[in-house]
């Protein structure tokens, strides 16, 4: 059986573009080496040294900073700097951006990552990940400016994620389809396990955290009330499937189809999910893969961030699903109209 290697994958998707100067290639290799190293180091977390606790410290989230969460930053930090492919790094663990030193050699890439997504989860084995982005610098110049650092999402070049679960896949777009990589891990090698990835038009679950329901907007209520509605020739009601890991969410909803949800509510008035780092990256691979990412009201891959730590409400998943939710989202609601869910 051919098995084709994520490296080799990179390398065909370089020949398709004419112009390719093979640094967008090296970049992605050392993405790949640094996921290597994480995923070796989450699946050995807790044995010998402590890794599982905490660090102590606070990041710009005001999140605990756990040591996987540390150790993901500095380590692609370390080796994508010094790859000599990107000029700049911004990271969800970065209260400020990292201007790669001139000793560095900095490339005209720009990479943008949470290098530990879910991290709340790694000491009850839940599945967790990495979500990057790849933008090419704008600016004129050897600096770099907000024009580098504050892009539209559809200026993406690349986006991706690594989930590290009970197998360790890679799944990226580089405009050209969605493609998963698995890790084999007596080889070391990634590869090629779910090529052309296509996401259900419409599922049949919502994802989405309902311990916030008090806090929730009374169409936020609707549509999920909406969705718990017994009405077989609609699909409904959903399956509700929710992990609390967005990479794990987000990785099921790719595959099987459906909706996630973290709207904004009264505790998160912007939304909770970082749009550089999360929603952004996720945004472009699920129109690659046929399905859609909204705010609720606007596409995502549509807005230019104001700030490297912006957040914002996120509705993502198949075609149809996101679409129903945006449908209801703008239809008024009479308050307290889901409220016959609760009494049917
Ligand atoms: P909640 C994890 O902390 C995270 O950033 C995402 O991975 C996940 O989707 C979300 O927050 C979970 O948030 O409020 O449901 O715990």
């Amino acid at each position: 059986m051919e098995r084709t290697t994520l490296v080799q994958h990179i390398r065909q998707q370089e020949k398709a573009n004419p112009g390719a100067t093979g640094e967008f290639s090296g970049l992605m290799n050392e993405v790949m080496v640094a996921a290597k190293i994480i995923s070796l180091q989450v699946n050995s977390a807790g044995i010998g040294e402590d890794i599982f606790g905490l660090t102590g410290k606070i990041n710009i989230q005001g999140e605990e900073v756990k040591k996987l969460d540390e150790f993901s930053d500095i380590t692609f930090t370390k080796i994508i700097g010094q790859s000599g492919t990107v000029c700049a790094i911004t990271s969800e663990e970065k209260d400020e951006p990292y201007i790669i030193p001139p000793e560095d050699h900095p490339g005209k890439y720009i990479f943008m990552m949470d290098p530990l997504d879910g991290s709340s989860n790694i000491d009850v084995n839940v599945n967790i990940g990495t979500i990057f982005s790849i933008y090419r610098k704008k600016s004129l110049g050897t600096d770099v400016t907000d024009e580098d650092i504050l892009q539209k999402g559809v200026e993406q070049i690349a986006a991706g994620y690594i989930v590290y679960g009970s197998s360790t896949i890679f799944v990226y777009t580089s405009g050209q389809g969605v493609h998963g990589f698995t890790l084999d891990p007596t080889l070391g090698e990634f590869f090629l396990s779910h090529p052309d990835l296509a996401i259900p038009e419409q599922g049949s679950t919502y994802s989405t955290n309902e311990g916030n329901w008090g806090v929730w907007e009374e169409a936020q209520k609707d549509l999920v009330a909406y969705l718990k509605e017994d009405d077989s020739s609609t699909g409904r009601p959903y399956k509700l499937r929710y992990i609390g890991s967005l990479v794990a969410d987000f990785h099921r909803t790719l595959l099987k189809g459906g909706l996630f949800m973290y709207p904004k509510d009264s505790k998160s008035p912007k939304g909770k999910l970082r749009f550089s780092f999360e929603a952004a990256p996720l945004a472009f691979i699920v129109e690659q893969a046929g399905g859609k990412a909204s705010t609720g009201v606007q596409r995502v891959l549509e807005i230019t961030p104001t700030g490297i730590h912006d957040r914002l409400p996120l509705f993502i998943g198949s075609k149809k699903d996101v679409e129903m939710a945006e449908e209801r989202l703008a239809t008024p609601v009479k308050k307290g109209s889901w409220f016959k869910w609760l009494n049917s």
